[in-house]
């Protein structure tokens, strides 16, 4: 396939993100992504969510593999960020492996995970 095909089909580059809980993960995205802003962030079902949701359940709402993580400036990414494994042990890990399967067997190009870092 033509590469100016594939980059159409892709549309938003979609990428995994898995480190340590305050590693310095959305850190390096805002670098990468050349922003100080905060991240927009949206559920599954294509919602955004509340900010202040999100400070009252860091821990879990922040880092539900399933949400969409992106820069208003910068909109050709969209990251999913993962919780880091040491804080729930193997069903994290299950966690992380159930997404990457399950965005592998998607049908349209857009909704695969394209980089896993
Ligand atoms: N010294 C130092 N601090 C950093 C660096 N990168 C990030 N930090 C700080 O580390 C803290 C955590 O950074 P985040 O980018 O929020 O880390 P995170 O991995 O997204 O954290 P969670 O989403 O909570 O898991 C923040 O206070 C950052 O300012 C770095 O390279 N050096
Ligand atoms: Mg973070």
């Amino acid at each position: 396939m033509d590469p100016l095909t594939i980059r159409e089909r892709i549309g938003r580059f979609r990428i995994l993100v898995v480190g340590r809980a305050n590693a310095g993960k959305t850190t390096i995205l805002q670098r990468v992504c050349n922003t100080r802003e905060n991240p927009v962030i949206y559920n599954s079902a294509g919602e955004k969510i509340d900010p202040a949701v999100l400070e009252a359940s860091r821990d879990r709402g922040l880092h539900d593999i399933e949400n969409e993580m992106t820069f208003e400036s910068n909109p050709g990414f969209i990251f999913h960020d993962s919780r880091g494994f040491e804080a729930g042990g193997e069903s994290e890990f299950d966690k992380v492996k159930a997404f990457i399967a399950s965005r592998s067997k998607e049908a349209r190009l857009k909704d695969r995970l394209h980089v896993i870092w």
